[in-house]
C-alpha cells in the first residue's frame, strides 16, 4: 500500500531553493534581508527551512528538520513584483494576516514553476 493510504499526510507538491525576504509583518513594512531558503509547498502551506547548503536537497524529508517559518496560503495573494526589487524574477506573496514575502530565483523557468504551483493552491483554496 502507499505510505499515505489513510490520506492524512498532506501531499508534498514542490520543494527547492529560492531567495527570500520578508518585507512586511502584519501590514508593517520591514527592512529587506535577502537570504537563501529551502522552500517546501505541502498541503495548504509554504514552509521555509534554512538553506541546507552542504546537505543534498534530495535528502530532505518531512520532519527531518525544524521549519523556520510557514505561511498559510488560504486567502493569500500572489503577484509578480519586479518593480519591488532590483533583482529579476521576483514575486510577492501576501498572507491574509498582512505578512509579505518576496521570492526570487535567477532562473526564470524555476520561478515561473513556483508561481504557477502556488497560484494553483491559492485558487483551489479560494474555491473551497
Ligand atoms: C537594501 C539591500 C537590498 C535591496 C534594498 C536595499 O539595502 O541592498 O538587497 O533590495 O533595496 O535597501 P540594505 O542592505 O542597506 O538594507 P533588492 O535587492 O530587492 O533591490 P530597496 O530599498 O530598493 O528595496
Amino acid at each position: 500500500s502507499s505510505p499515505d493510504s489513510d490520506g492524512c499526510t498532506p501531499e508534498l507538491e514542490k520543494a527547492g531553493l529560492l531567495n527570500k525576504t520578508k518585507i512586511a509583518e502584519g501590514g508593517r513594512k520591514l527592512r529587506k534581508n535577502w537570504g537563501s531558503s529551502w522552500v517546501v509547498l505541502v498541503g495548504n502551506s509554504l514552509v521555509f527551512y534554512k538553506d541546507p547548503k552542504s546537505q543534498s536537497p534530495s535528502s530532505w524529508k518531512p520532519g527531518s528538520s525544524r521549519p523556520e517559518s510557514s505561511v498559510d496560503l488560504r486567502g493569500a495573494q500572489l503577484h509578480w513584483a519586479n518593480e519591488l526589487s532590483s533583482k529579476k524574477n521576483v514575486f510577492k506573496l501576501r498572507t491574509v494576516t498582512g505578512n509579505e514575502f518576496l521570492l526570487q530565483s535567477e532562473t526564470e523557468s524555476l520561478i515561473r514553476e513556483w508561481y504557477n504551483t502556488i497560484k494553483n493552491v491559492i485558487d483551489r483554496l479560494d474555491r473551497e
